[in-house]
């Protein structure tokens, strides 16, 4: 890709990330308000989340007529998805129309990785430094680096040894990797490892899963979108627009407005029956008691273990899987194709490393602490990521006085909304810790950013306002909201998620995303607005 000629170094606003976020904060700034604006992307291309994970089975689980911008009807009219769950190549083609469409390559550096940003009280401007040493300034710095872009690697002794392959499915390699007659090892059982284990078992002479966590899956039921179900979306783009606005999680489908206990228990095995065979996401909205009610969570977990033990022949590993240790859904529910039923392969084994962990990576292998050794060619790493806070901290971004976000954030990310910290003025997050986010469909949660941030410089510019910023206050506030909605459900359950950073070692166990859902988030921004955006310090 020509890299696009770019000559100032000082700019209205610089955003980081050119995936979904990037490329419609870009539009926005660019198009609609005529600021000068840069994109910086570490990828060589746009796409973000959909440029680096491009391992076998990557897909998305949610459906695609809902995973997509809706602020266009022209963009929407445009494109026609082709399955009920856009697999990756899909996605990033898709993400390459819509930069191509609204011609945003020309203002996006890419192979730009953000080493430091630092603001500049005196002259109030975000100085930003890169990793080949452009230095470029910018009144308003804007993250849109996603929440799942940081690869999480354990720190394995041995790693560096292991004569064999070793791949994150999160840094999958461009040339992809030939799994025909090797030998591998597939560490992770999250909504990563349960997508990328039947497709690459299809192909491995032996694939031995390295299970942490048994997981909870349903089926995704993917399939070719119909020419009737591509006719409905395309004549329907307000109401779903509409639909993905008023759920609380931003899907194109409500929550049930039952309680899994007002229907008789046979009844409710038909229900989850029925939702097991539609297959997706759609699962977890059977009740609307499942996150809040561990009785009621206990019905739909104990469906789909018997489920399990329906599906995988061998006693003993079903045993392994459906030995569960969270409520249904308190960490992020996979859906899957075939997930289970690979473990019916004579060349796929399962082995829990909750009884017997990972010990090193050796020459040859994978040693676990009850000394086995386990001879791999390859060994994949679908350990997930540093989420949330991880992309934001690893860009070093100081504030006034210095204070840099590491030290801000020591006990956890405290911020106003997801969006503003204290003493870092006119630093904005997409979609940070403390939003709705990862709780959500992403490209949803990403519009209502985007376009509450662009409303708000729009505001500063046409009154002279030189600064915002949260206040203290405001954020003590909101931190304790996050808590009290995360609390409000059984999310904390699950001890062992990265939505508490469990994931991470060393890293502050603190609720990350607001569980309060999207529509009182987008109504408690909407409301600070009107109130002339109480809680935060503007300046001139
Ligand atoms: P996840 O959901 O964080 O899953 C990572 C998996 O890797 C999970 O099963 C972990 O077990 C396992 N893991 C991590 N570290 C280790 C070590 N040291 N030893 C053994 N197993 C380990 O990441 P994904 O990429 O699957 O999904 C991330 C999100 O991307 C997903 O939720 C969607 O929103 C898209 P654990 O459960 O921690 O015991």
């Amino acid at each position: 890709m020509d890299m696009p000629k770019i000559e100032s170094r000082v700019f209205d606003a610089l955003v980081v990330g050119a995936g979904f976020s990037g490329l419609y904060q870009l539009h926005c700034l660019r198009d609609k308000l005529g600021l000068s604006a840069l994109v910086l992307e570490a990828g060589a291309g746009v796409g973000g989340t959909w440029y680096w994970n491009r391992y076998p089975g990557a897909r998305c689980d949610s459906e695609s007529h809902g995973y997509c911008y809706t602020f266009s009807k022209e963009l929407f009219d445009g494109w026609e998805w082709s399955e009920r769950y856009p697999g990756q190549p899909e996605i990033l083609r898709y993400l390459n129309y819509v930069a191509d469409r609204l011609d945003l390559k020309r203002d996006i550096r890419f192979d730009s990785r953000v080493k430091g940003a630092r603001y500049d009280e005196g002259a109030n401007f975000w100085r930003i430094v890169t990793n080949d040493g452009a230095e470029i300034s910018a009144r308003y710095l804007i993250t849109a680096v996603g929440c799942l872009s940081t690869a999480n690697i354990p720190d394995f002794p041995g790693l560096a040894d292991f004569k064999g392959q070793w791949v994150h499915t999160g840094q999958w390699p461009h040339k992809g990797v030939d799994f025909s007659g090797k030998r591998v090892g597939f560490i992770g059982t999250g909504s990563t490892g349960i997508q990328a284990i039947p497709v690459i078992a299809e192909t491995a002479a032996h694939l031995t899963v390295f299970q942490r966590t048994a997981n909870y899956s349903v089926p995704a039921r993917n399939a070719p979108l119909t020419p009737e179900f591509r006719h409905y979306v395309s004549e329907n783009h307000a109401a779903i627009r509409r639909a993905t606005r008023s759920t609380q999680n931003g899907q194109p489908f409500g929550i049930e407005d039952r309680s899994a206990f007002d229907v008789p228990p046979e009844r409710r095995l038909e229900l989850y029956e029925a939702a097991w065979n539609k297959g997706g996401l759609q699962f977890r909205a059977t009740f609307r008691d499942l996150l809040a009610n561990k009785a009621a969570n206990d019905t739909a977990a104990d469906f789909i273990k018997s489920k399990i033990r329906q599906i995988v022949k061998d006693p003993a590993t079903a045993d392994k899987l459906a030995d569960i240790d969270h409520p249904y859904a308190a960490k992020r529910p996979p859906i899957d194709t075939d997930y289970f039923e690979t473990y019916n392969r004579a060349n796929v084994s399962l082995v829990d490393v909750r009884v017997a962990p990972i010990e090193a990576i050796t020459r040859s292998g994978l040693q676990t602490r009850d000394g086995r050794e386990y001879a791999l060619d390859i060994i994949v790493f679908a350990t997930g990521f540093d989420a949330m806070t991880g992309p934001l901290l690893r860009m070093n971004i100081a504030g006034r006085d210095g204070l840099t976000l590491a030290e801000a954030w020591r006990a956890g990310p405290r911020n106003y909304l997801g969006l503003q910290v204290a003493g870092f003025p006119n630093l904005f997050m997409i979609t940070g810790p403390g939003s709705p986010s990862v709780l959500t469909n992403m490209p949803v949660a990403i519009e209502q950013h985007v376009e509450w941030i662009t409303g708000c410089i729009a505001h500063m510019r046409e009154r002279g306002i030189a600064r915002i910023e949260a206040r203290p206050e405001s954020m003590d506030r909101w931190v304790k909201t996050v808590n009290e909605a995360a609390d409000a459900t059984l999310l904390p359950m699950a001890r062992h998620s990265w939505y508490l950073g469990a994931n991470v070692p060393g890293k502050p166990r603190v609720f990350m995303p607001y569980a309060g859902g999207m529509v009182r988030y987008r109504s408690i921004c909407d409301d600070l607005v009107r109130k002339g955006y109480e809680g935060f310090a503007l300046s001139r």
